[in-house]
């Protein structure tokens, strides 16, 4: 029944894109949202609200409704509106130290996750936050793709707190057939899900079932982790036909994939307001890292894209939207980072940060709610593939920026990222001690953090891609 029941659900998560088409705007103010009765006072439940982390994966800068795409991105764009937009958010070049830093507010490099290898694991901590969340009763949900270790025994989310999962542990699973390399990676709470189903999909209608299952009275913790629009390059026909209009063949599937993105992220708000949560809700969107070039995202105006340093690479769409709790129609430009949201949503849980985490990142509300400035900090990135090392360091608005390939001399540029965020102009040669200062300061950090993680000993787990029966 329960199989009849998704199938149906499916099918009219589909037949309802063709329906509404790229263009129609998801309708409603959440304010006014006719039985909406979450923020009425509720004696059984703690004044916390629920919290959504929603990622997308390798979305491109320039490829929402708010930075100017045509892809019918209505209901990112009504959180843009709604909300606040992180406008100078940035995350990881790739996207597991983003997660990492998410779960963990740390630096995720201090972790041993530097890249996307699929044999590094999120180390256990009794400070992640689906951890502490659920000691405060939060119901805590992972759903979609999880990419921060394979393995079922070691690795898992249900390991670091979360006491539901839904997903694949892989990065890269076929969308239709949930398979990792000729293998099944398709699971809910460690039993295989033999689901069919396009998975961006299915990811949702799960989201929407555990909205209405939960009970008011209890606070909701979900990361909905999206694997679109990453490759593989896949979409149902019926959102294809949606960009028959678009000649190349992979940048119509990428849009059909962030569309169906959209369009699920929208089902799953309307599930919120349905079960009157939303008025309570704090819902966070972004990117796990900049768009893939290779799979045809747009980051432009910004230079680069996933794996660089420059700004395409690692500054990412991203918005907060709390209906009940921010003003909207805001748009914020200070640089915040991924490790922010460990310290911000304890906050909103009203969880002192210990100091035992050793947390990096700063706790945003008063920022966003209050417009209280943040202390001046240096923001720091590197990455490396082996042949290929990049890092960046910024400075207020100095940004430096050093490539290395192997065998090659390494390329330092200094931008103002306020006057050039572009990255076009390149003042290296007439600050010649500026940019000594600056490597100074980040190969330090380096040294400290990303050398720590290149020759340190992760902890690795069994490669394991079919969920184990234990
Ligand atoms: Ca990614």
């Amino acid at each position: 029944m329960r199989i009849l029941q998704r199938t149906l659900a499916l099918f009219l998560v589909i037949s309802s894109t063709i329906g509404c088409g790229a263009e129609q705007p998801t309708d409603g103010a959440p304010d006014s949202t006719p039985g909406n009765s979450a923020s009425a006072p509720n004696a059984k439940r703690p004044d916390v609200p629920d919290i959504f982390v929603i990622t997308a994966d390798d979305l491109g800068w320039a490829d929402v409704g708010f930075h100017g795409a045509k892809i019918g991105t209505e209901t990112i764009d009504r959180m843009a509106k709604q909300g606040i937009v992180l406008e100078t958010f940035y995350a990881a070049p790739v996207g597991q130290p983003t997660r990492a830093a998410i779960l963990t507010g740390r630096e995720p490099n201090k972790l041993g996750l530097v890249t996307p290898s699929e044999q590094y694991q999120l180390p256990r901590s009794p400070y992640n936050l689906p951890l502490l969340l659920r000691e405060r009763n939060y119901r805590t949900i992972f759903l979609g793709k999880w990419n921060l270790g394979i393995s079922n025994k070691r690795s898992h989310p249900m390991q670091h707190g979360f006491e539901h999962f839904y997903g694949n542990l892989h990065s890269q699973v076929g969308y239709n057939n949930h398979e990792y390399r000729n293998s099944m990676d398709w699971q809910r709470n460690r039993e295989l899900a033999n689901e069919k189903g396009y998975i961006t999909s299915l990811v949702g209608l799960e989201a929407i079932e555990l909205i209405h299952a939960t009970p008011i009275e209890t606070p909701m913790f979900t990361w909905v982790s999206f694997q679109a629009p990453h490759l593989p390059a896949e979409a149902p026909l019926t959102t294809l036909q949606l960009f028959g209009q678009i000649r190349d063949e992979q940048r119509r599937v990428y849009m059909a994939q962030v569309h169906i993105l959209d369009f699920t992220i929208g089902k799953i708000v309307e599930a919120l307001e349905e079960s009157g949560r939303l008025d309570n809700c704090v819902i966070v969107f972004l990117s796990d890292n900049g768009g893939a070039l290779n799979a045809s995202a747009k980051n432009a105006p910004l230079r680069g894209g996933k794996r660089s340093c420059f700004e395409g690479g690692l500054r990412v769409p991203a918005v907060i939207w709390a209906p009940g709790r921010l003003e909207g129609e805001q748009v914020l430009t200070t640089a915040v980072t991924a490790t922010d949201l460990y310290p911000t949503i304890l906050s909103l849980a009203g969880i002192p940060i210990a100091e035992e985490a050793k947390v990096d990142g700063v706790d945003l509300w008063p920022l966003l709610k209050h417009g209280e400035p943040l202390q001046e900090r240096d923001l720091c990135f590197a990455y490396s593939s082996g042949s290929h090392t990049v890092s960046a360091i910024r400075r207020g608005n100095w940004k430096l920026v050093r490539t290395a390939k192997l065998g090659e001399p390494t390329l330092r540029f200094l931008f103002d990222i306020a006057a050039d965020p572009h990255e076009e102009q390149d003042l290296a040669p007439d600050n010649p001690d500026l940019v000594a200062e600056l490597a100074k300061v980040l190969d330090a950090w380096i040294a400290e953090n990303f050398a720590n993680a290149t020759h340190g000993k992760p902890v690795q787990g069994p490669k394991m891609t079919v969920p184990s029966e234990n």
